[in-house]
């Protein structure tokens, strides 16, 4: 039997959770936490149940007993967490956004290129059986031509102007918020389903408060609460994206339909374990389990009976399995990795500078 990785886990909030619990689901130790004080590690290690806690970041880098490093931390750090991984000649595991700019990504990748360590980016929405077997239906020219690819990405949890969070404040989050945090999503979501690859756009900020509240009282809003997306693809489809924090009663709605002369295939973030289907003479929904879905990604990924509902966290442990597969040499198909992180941050770049100008943007392929 191989030995057990080891993971080392830098923050501990919500989604550091979720990295806890795919870093024990693929079989890997995690050896060390850090947070943002030496008190919060030690608490988090026994919350997570952690082997250890790390004084900081840094020392969890650099520590013997840490093979892959997760990223958790406020966005505007994780460029330079990233450099001193790659230096350290560990994996890295970066969450989304990698950069806050393009160039810090594209140096990021070119650095993990030169130390030749696995990297990746938790684009985990590729990971839905149901998401698989729509891009494998697609890559078997099924939809015939795509020419209309369009939907949304909705949540609520920023409604309401007392409601605040670091990603609100640039300084912490970047420039974009809605669109940076997970408008994102959707576009490497649509790129890596369809094949397709966004060439030009033209973007427009939205925000339903123009103050919200902060430590110092109410404030100007520096981030956008929506983003308005039209754009073109390499393959002659048109699309939009409408990304927003502030759509009230939406949670978590990720939603696509990916148009064809043939099919058009919807998906539903919040109800992930179907697939809608429609057809020229009928439409489909079919449900995601291994003796449901017809192709070998989809039923690859659906690890549980049809009726057996998988959801975000599995997605996260497959990615979190891919990511170790790499790492011990395996070649996992889709696996997003800083390659993926960079393309988003150019996107992003392209989306401020459509939404500032007032223009449409080339976006090279
Ligand atoms: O990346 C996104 C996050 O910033 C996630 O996929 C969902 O929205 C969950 O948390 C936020």
């Amino acid at each position: 039997m191989s030995t057990p990785l080891r993971a080392g886990l830098i923050g501990a909030g919500f989604i550091g959770g979720v990295h806890a619990h795919a870093i024990r689901s693929a079989g890997a130790r995690l050896t060390r936490i850090s947070d943002s004080t030496p008190q919060r590690a030690d608490e988090a290690a026994r919350r997570l149940g952690a082997e250890a806690a790390s004084e900081s970041a840094e020392a969890l880098i650099a520590a013997d007993d840490v093979d892959v490093v997760h990223i958790c931390t406020p966005n505007a750090t994780h460029a330079a967490l990233a450099d001193q991984a790659i230096a350290a000649g560990k994996a890295v595991v970066c969450e989304k956004p990698l950069a806050t700019s393009w160039e810090d990504a594209d140096r990021l990748v070119a650095a993990a290129e030169r130390a030749g360590v696995v990297t990746a980016v938790p684009f985990v929405y590729r990971y839905y059986p149901t998401v698989r077997e729509t891009r494998s239906l697609i890559a078997d020219g099924q939809a015939g031509r795509l020419w209309l690819l369009h939907g949304s990405y909705l949540q609520d949890w920023l409604a309401g102007s007392s409601q605040t969070n670091w990603r609100v404040d640039p300084s912490q989050g970047g420039v974009s918020r809605a669109f940076g945090d997970i408008g994102v999503h959707w576009c490497d979501l649509m790129e890596f389903t369809t094949g397709h690859r966004i060439t030009r756009l033209h973007a427009r900020m939205s925000n339903a408060y123009s103050q919200r509240a902060t430590a110092d009282g109410m404030q100007a809003v520096g981030t956008e609460d929506g983003a308005t997306v039209i754009f073109e693809t390499d393959q002659g489809a048109t699309g939009s994206l409408v990304a927003s924090q502030v759509s009230l009663g939406r949670k978590n709605k990720l939603w696509f339909s990916f148009d064809g002369t043939d099919a058009s295939y919807v998906f539903d973030q919040e109800q992930p374990d179907s697939l809608w289907i429609g057809g020229v003479v009928e439409n489909r929904v079919v449900p995601r389990g291994p003796g449901t879905l017809s192709t070998a990604q989809g039923r690859g990924y659906s690890y549980l009976p049809a009726g057996h509902p998988q959801g975000y966290q599995d997605c996260f442990n497959a990615f979190v399995a891919d990511v170790y597969g790499a790492v011990a040499g395996e070649s996992p198909d889709g696996l997003p990795t800083f390659t993926d992180g960079r393309r988003s941050a150019m996107i992003t770049e392209a989306v401020l500078v459509s939404a500032k100008n007032e223009s449409w943007v080339e976006v090279p392929a």
